[in-house]
């Protein structure tokens, strides 16, 4: 940890040149026998490395015990959950279960993850996966503080709340008055909201319209989730929503600094088209894409807020919703023509300018928020978009454009005064000065980058370092798997003069969008839970823990009550018997205190599956279907007799 990634990377050009020098040219490793683990000189010409892989090796190698200096959040995309990997040396720490199950935790197996998986119901429809995109640290000051992290899907719009104290999800909330999202999750700076903004526009509140009245019928929103951070909790009935016209409302990023109070949207589709090829129209693909101009949306939350405190709302589907005529009066929302088909909005540390890059465009758009809002201010307006929506003039908003090359997505920043753009259809990362808008560098990605995530790229404070790559194809950097081929993270080193690929990571679960890079003493993770016999659900101690002594079987009117502990190397009690067809209520605690000493639980036949960290209680309720013996056992090995932490469910028959 003392040695800085430039001077490891110094060190180790300068080893290479002297390894190169005494090797000699192509000098041959000895056949057959092989030196990995041995001399390094011979490793590197044995594994025919050059100058450029023993910089980046040495750049990202962790040894044994040392620990990594930052950690990434990345989205598990269609997995549902959040994958935490250390950089530098990309190794995967956890995945963390948000809104699929996930048995190496107990996710959706016990009675509480049960029920938090069931919030996220949709429609009627218990959902147990999810296509997330982007996740969203906790900010104090524009700072992230390491304390929460969110997570919204968009498939199935929904929010979720994950503690990084013990790295669990808390919550999942979800409004029917949207049917997709896409611009979450984001926070504003103090973390006083998670914004939540739909993509595909739909009749408000979940109810059916015939898509021919799409202009008037249709329509998107953004949710203000308000967070309470003393509870750790979004307080639905505190939130509140914006209406906005029926254009693909897509990503947003909260104003900070010269800009906090404000929340910048992009959209695309402002031609309104809705498909129907097989019924004579025109493609979606082609009838988005007429317009050379999208709207970036503009909204002052803060003025929302106090619009909503003041009762200007109508409750649709639950949710307090200020209807787009009152967005529009109370001067809540602005328009700013922005350059075709655009998708990332990132704004800078300072919060003066908001970056937009234009999918079918070559440049980055810089706007400038202090421009943005004076105009909107001054109520000078350039006209107004169909739903009388104020639109400012393109020329008088920005303070100028760059050009980065084919198909720019996405900007983070080094905190020294320069961006990093992913440009997908080129293939490159794009580092640019945002003093005189002028290219600097590109370098290559393998291959075609979506997102990029610097090393608290999206704060008031990014700390340059770090800038990871989310590529979409991966083509041949890996051995082949099929045709379904994994996304390739790559790790790319911004300390040097030029910027430098260190590493490759394959990630073959889901596609991830975004990630979040945040420096690890940030984070104060617990060990173990105390008091024993805490609920992580619920905060605190849960009504049915157990301690040592207090184990018993009781026979109620609910069912059979089991209060049961865990201990190295045996469950109290360990014969359980129950009657074929009894409710089990089964309640147990792991009543250890020693770090890492965990155990589970599994009972064969009954989908019961427990994860029980050191002082972690778990509540599970199944039924006894069937008569039968089911061993139940220990399903992570904690001693050297875990294979004897056993007992029998009995279930007699009736
Ligand atoms: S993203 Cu969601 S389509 Cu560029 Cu943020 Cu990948």
């Amino acid at each position: 940890m003392n040695d800085s990634p430039r001077s490891i990377r110094l060190l180790a050009f300068a080893t290479c040149a002297a390894l190169a020098a005494s090797c000699g040219e192509g000098s041959p490793a000895s056949a057959g026998a092989s030196s990995i683990g041995g001399d390094a000189r011979t490793i590197i010409a044995e594994r025919n490395l050059n100058e450029a892989d023993v910089s980046a090796a040495l750049s990202t190698y962790t040894p044994t015990g040392r620990h990594d200096e930052y950690y990434t959040f990345a989205s598990g995309g269609h997995a549902g959950n959040i994958i935490v990997i250390g950089v530098p040396s990309m190794r995967i720490l956890k995945y963390i279960a948000v809104f699929t199950p996930e048995p190496w935790q107990g996710y959706g197996y016990g009675d509480e993850s049960g029920d938090l998986l069931k919030a996220g119901s949709r429609a009627g429809n218990l959902i147990t996966w999810a296509d997330q995109h982007h996740p969203a640290l906790s900010e104090s000051g524009g700072e992230y503080d390491g304390r929460w992290l969110f997570i919204g899907d968009k498939a199935n719009p929904r929010m979720a709340v994950i503690d990084l104290r013990d790295f669990m999800t808390k919550q999942i909330v979800t409004s029917e008055l949207l049917q997709s999202d896409h611009g979450a999750a984001f926070v504003t700076p103090d973390t006083d909201y998670v914004i939540e903004t739909s993509q595909y526009p739909a009749p408000l509140g979940g109810k059916y319209a015939p898509i021919e009245s799409y202009d008037a019928e249709y329509r998107g929103a953004m949710v203000f989730w308000k967070f309470d951070k003393q509870k750790g909790r979004i307080i639905p009935e505190q939130s509140f929503a914006i209406e906005l016209p029926p254009y693909m409302q897509d990503l947003a990023d909260a104003g900070k600094r010269v800009s906090d109070g404000w929340v910048f949207c992009n959209s695309i589709n402002t031609e309104r088209a809705w498909g129907g090829t097989m019924e004579g129209k025109p493609s979606l693909e082609s009838g988005s894409t007429q317009n050379d101009m999208d709207y970036l949306h503009c909204i002052p939350w803060k003025k929302a807020e106090q619009v909503a405190a003041a009762g200007k709302t109508e409750t649709i589907a639950g949710m307090r919703t200020i209807r787009l005529q009152t967005a529009i009066d109370e001067g809540l929302l602005f328009l700013v023509p922005e350059p075709k088909s655009p998708h990332g909005v990132d704004i800078t540390p300072d919060g003066e300018d908001i970056v937009v890059g234009g999918k079918l465009d070559t440049h980055c758009t810089v706007y400038s928020a202090t421009k943005i809002k004076d105009l909107a201010e001054q109520k000078k307006f350039a006209g107004r978009d169909p739903y009388g929506v104020p639109v400012l003039d393109f020329k008088q908003s920005i303070r100028g454009q760059c050009e980065i090359g084919l198909g720019p997505l996405h900007t983070q920043f080094d905190g020294q005064g320069n961006a990093y753009t992913s440009v997908f259809i080129e293939s490159v990362v794009a580092k640019w000065s945002l003093k005189d808008l002028k290219l600097i560098e590109k370098i290559d990605s393998h291959f075609n980058i979506g997102h990029l995530c610097a090393a608290e790229g999206d704060t008031v404070s990014p700390d340059g370092k770090y800038l990871l790559a989310m590529n979409k194809w991966a083509l041949d950097r890996f051995a082949p798997v099929g045709p379904l081929l994994p996304q390739n993270f790559q790790l790319v080193g911004l300390a040097g003069q030029k910027m430098t690929r260190l590493y490759d990571m394959p990630l073959p679960l889901g596609e991830p969008h975004y990630a979040q890079m945040i420096k690890a003493d940030k984070l104060k993770p617990i060990e173990v839970y105390t008091p024993i016999g805490t609920n992580p659900f619920h905060e605190g101690v849960d009504p049915n823990a157990v301690t040592a002594g207090k184990e018993r079987i009781e026979r109620k009117d609910d069912g059979v009550h089991v209060w049961m502990t865990a201990v190295r190397s045996h469950f109290t009690p360990d014969i359980v018997r129950v009657k074929e067809g009894d409710v089990v209520h089964l309640h147990v605690t792991n009543v250890e205190q020693a770090h890492d000493a965990t155990h589970g639980l599994a009972i064969g036949s009954h989908n019961v599956n427990l994860s029980l960290e050191p002082g972690k209680h778990c509540n599970v309720t199944f039924t006894a279907k069937r008569a039968g013996v089911y061993p139940f056992y220990c399903t992570e090995v904690c001693s050297a007799l875990h294979l004897e932490m056993a007992g029998y469910l009995l279930v007699e028959p009736r």
